[in-house]
């Protein structure tokens, strides 16, 4: 019999929609892959401690702490998952990572970028004594994505010239859908931006291996009051009576140049009907392109500019073989993976990283580097000066 890995022992604070897929992901990996670290569930923490326990039972965790502090302090914790709203971030990162824990942090890193800053300062000190520290786009090990950004580095697409992203739900497309943390600037930072927009800054820097130089952007509110919900939901409704005020951007649009010289188009919503997660990505080089959607997950388009003319035309790659990243862990070939499995892949990853001793990525830094993108596009979209308004319209 191979004896079971050494155990990586898990305390996770939050256990709302992310925190439910990251426990999925803690109990799974284990289950599909071999890793060189076993996860154990340790501890989850929240400040109900009625809903705490149920979710503990319903999640598979071992025990409950009703103040994120004592999972820091506990000597049981090697790793500590963040899966709460942005404001919290930066605290509870900082002070896990001087306890000496691994930290796991959802995205977008952090709500500004002071704490971003301070948050890949702390991990650039952990570092120094192999305390590491992963922020969570988990989109990246979606196959088909890590399939793209494979052949860009492969150099099947030769020179990007145009990058087009877009990330589109409808969920508050209703005026009448109720308040969430999300639509609140001291929880969450930034609206659809920070929330979604940053999944597509994170995914097109890493499909293509550059990085953004600059934006022009435009933020709108559309919805400027909700009403509070008697009760909370999967998105973390604010419970309360009345109507309660959006105050951050309902919808991001921007330009953007990468470092190589591409052309970018961006675009964040959640007022797109029927989009649910359309989270598109386009990319054009001068010697092929590639299209994505996440509403056909297990699917990519290329299209070879070498092919002759006669046949050329995308070729739709069913992304579910096991010669594809992460596939052949699974099902077999041809079954096709869901939302779910990123997480699983994020975990697979990040223990593989601990494992060997080194930095998983994507790091604070690269968090960091985001949440530069997210202010400089906040940034653009106040200053109104380089907007050029068309002569006889308002
Ligand atoms: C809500 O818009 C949300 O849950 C995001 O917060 C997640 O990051 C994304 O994966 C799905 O949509």
């Amino acid at each position: 019999m191979t004896p079971t890995p050494p155990p990586l022992r898990v305390g996770m604070i939050g256990y709302a929609f992310m925190g439910v897929a990251h426990s999925h992901a803690w109990r799974t990996a284990p289950r599909f892959f071999d890793l060189p670290l076993t996860p154990e569930l340790t501890v989850l923490a929240g400040r109900d401690p009625a809903a705490l326990s149920a979710a503990a039972d319903r999640l598979g965790w071992a025990g409950t702490e009703t103040d994120w502090h004592r999972v820091l302090e506990r000597t049981d914790v090697d790793l500590v998952d963040i899966c709460t709203p942005g404001d919290t971030h930066a605290e509870i990162a900082i002070a896990a990572l001087e306890a000496g824990k691994h930290v796991l942090c959802e995205k977008p890193l952090a709500n500004s970028v002071a704490e971003a800053e301070a948050m890949a300062a702390a991990a650039e000190r952990a570092a120094a004594s192999g305390v590491r520290a992963m922020v969570g786009f988990t989109y990246r090990r979606v196959p088909a994505v890590t399939l793209a950004r494979k052949l860009v580095a492969d150099g099947r697409l030769g020179t990007i010239r145009h990058v087009r992203a877009q990330y589109l739900q409808d969920w508050i497309a209703d005026p009448a859908a109720p308040m969430s943390w999300r639509l609140q600037k001291d929880k969450a930072g930034s609206g659809a931006l920070g929330d979604i927009g940053a999944h597509i800054v994170d995914l097109t820097q890493f499909i293509t291996g550059q990085r953004l130089t600059g934006v022009s952007a435009l933020l709108e509110t559309f919805v400027k009051k909700r009403p509070l919900p008697a009760s909370t939901g999967t998105l973390g409704g604010v419970a309360g009576e009345g109507m309660g005020e959006v105050t951050v951007d309902d919808a991001a649009v921007f330009l953007g140049r990468f470092t190589e010289g591409a052309l970018a188009t961006f675009e964040a919503t959640r007022f797109a009907l029927g989009r649910k997660n359309a989270i598109r990505i386009e990319v054009n080089g001068s010697a092929g392109s590639l299209a994505f959607d996440f509403e056909d997950m297990n699917v990519l388009h290329f299209y070879d500019g070498a092919d002759p003319a006669e046949t050329a035309g995308f070729r739709r790659i069913v992304v579910t073989e096991p010669e594809h990243p992460y596939v052949g862990a699974w099902w077999p070939a041809g079954h096709g993976l869901g939302y779910e499995h990123g997480f699983t892949h994020q975990v697979v990853d990040l223990v593989a990283a601990l494992a060997a001793g080194e930095q998983p990525t994507p790091s604070f830094a690269d968090g960091l580097q985001v949440q530069r993108v997210l202010d400089a596009v906040e940034r653009s979209a106040a200053d109104r000066s380089t907007w050029t308004p068309i002569e006889g319209e308002s």
